[in-house]
């Protein structure tokens, strides 16, 4: 393949001289802005340098380009290489597919690239910020433009002006959903989530703080009869709290306990963490307790699993009562838009975000004001 580098004032232009030189089957690798300052930043001068390259043996096959009408090309040429899959190998469709998707990875990095060089430079700091929390794209976008247009309109925007905007439009967005913790108005507290989350931690510590604050009669149900250790672990939190525990093995069992804990006035469910990406286990657990009027579930996801992971859990559990998230692990991250989007992406609220190991005080209640004080911190604090 040959390639070439090619500088120009505008894309237009680079692609002209690309053409001239390389043909018509030039294909672009990558393209981008370039901003040089002269005179300590005062003035800014942009070219668009642009890296294309032509196969003189096999038809060319465009990378990526972050302007409309090479991106047209590339979807074009995508259709056209798609097309031919249909005759060749799987392994060449399969090859093909990893390969659209990483062009589409690529223009989105392009494309957050040209958004944040055409912020002004009081904005960026504040979006950089936004986006090392990986509050996602759209949210970004919203809030930036809402900043943009605000300074537009008073040619210039201060620190606080930005918090205080970014703050409202995410006070806006989240003001719909219940953020508290539990209502203490139904007697079956019912926790879900993967393994290892920290489901039986957090019941513990809802548990004494219950027991503590509320002054509740408690008691426990676990359905996690696969390892001994679990059940074990919460005993040794029930027999702190003086608390009885029920461990139950099937749908009999379950309506057992809680006739025996009719005298209660509220029973937290321990349920074992299992793999709930796979539907199976959501089955099992819909057999294994009754979802009535009498029960409020929360799903407990950490905050240190990876954000698409969390959501296939969502999805999984999409056709539960999922009353509000529990978020876990606050303390061993450093990026908190996770929480933000996922509960505005499945307009779920939010009760608890637990931050440590420490029982009982390792755990916050949410409110919308703490919420938006955490989005917040650090050096925008
Ligand atoms: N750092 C940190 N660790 C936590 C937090 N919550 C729980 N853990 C730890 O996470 C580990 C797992 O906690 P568990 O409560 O046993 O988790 P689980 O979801 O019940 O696990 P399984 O029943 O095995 O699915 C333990 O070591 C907890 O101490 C938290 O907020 N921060
Ligand atoms: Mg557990």
């Amino acid at each position: 393949m040959k390639m070439k580098k090619y500088t120009a004032p505008s894309i237009a232009e680079a692609m002209k001289q690309v053409r001239a030189e390389l043909g018509e089957d030039a294909v672009i690798i990558y393209s981008k802005v370039v901003v040089t300052k002269k005179l300590f930043g005062l003035i800014k001068h942009k070219t668009f340098e642009v890296l294309a390259g032509v196969d003189t043996i096999e038809p060319p096959t465009p990378i990526v380009s972050e302007y409309g009408h090479v991106q047209n090309q590339l979807l074009q040429s995508a259709a056209v290489s798609n097309n031919n899959v249909h005759k060749e190998q799987e392994s060449a469709s399969i090859e093909l597919k990893e390969e659209i998707a990483s062009l589409k990875e690529m223009l989105q990095t392009l494309k957050k690239e040209a958004l944040q060089s055409s912020l002004p430079e009081e904005l960026q700091p504040f979006i950089e910020y936004l986006r090392r929390q990986e509050l996602n794209e759209e949210l970004i976008t919203t809030i930036s433009d809402e900043l943009f247009a605000h300074y537009k309109k008073y040619n210039g925007i201060s620190n606080e002006e930005i918090v205080e905007i970014a703050t409202n439009l995410l006070r806006e967005k989240l003001s719909s959903l219940p953020i508290s913790g539990l209502s203490y108005k139904k007697k079956y507290v019912n926790v879900l989530g993967p393994t290892g989350v920290g489901k039986t931690t957090t019941i513990a510590k809802m548990a004494a703080r219950s027991v503590l604050e509320k002054k509740k009669k408690i008691g426990f149900i676990t359905t996690d009869t696969y390892r001994i250790a679990a059940i074990e672990q919460l005993k040794t939190y029930a027999n702190l709290l003086q608390a009885p525990v029920e461990i139950v093995y099937n749908f009999n069992d379950y309506k057992e306990a809680i006739e025996k804990f009719a005298h209660l006035d509220l029973v937290f469910i321990d349920t074992a963490g299992r793999n709930y990406k796979e539907v199976k286990y959501v089955n099992e657990l819909k057999k294994l307790i009754s979802f009535d009027d009498d029960i409020e579930s929360y799903l407990v996801l950490s905050l240190t699993a990876k954000e698409q992971d969390m959501e296939s859990i969502i999805e999984q559990f999409s056709e539960m009562p999922i009353e509000k998230f529990i978020f876990t692990k606050l303390d061993e991250t450093n990026t908190i838009g996770t929480m933000y989007n996922l509960m505005i992406k499945y307009n779920k609220g939010l009760a608890y975000y637990t931050n440590g190991q420490e029982v009982p005080e390792d755990i916050e209640e949410a409110t919308l004001e703490k919420l938006l004080e955490l989005f917040i911190q650090g050096e925008f604090k």
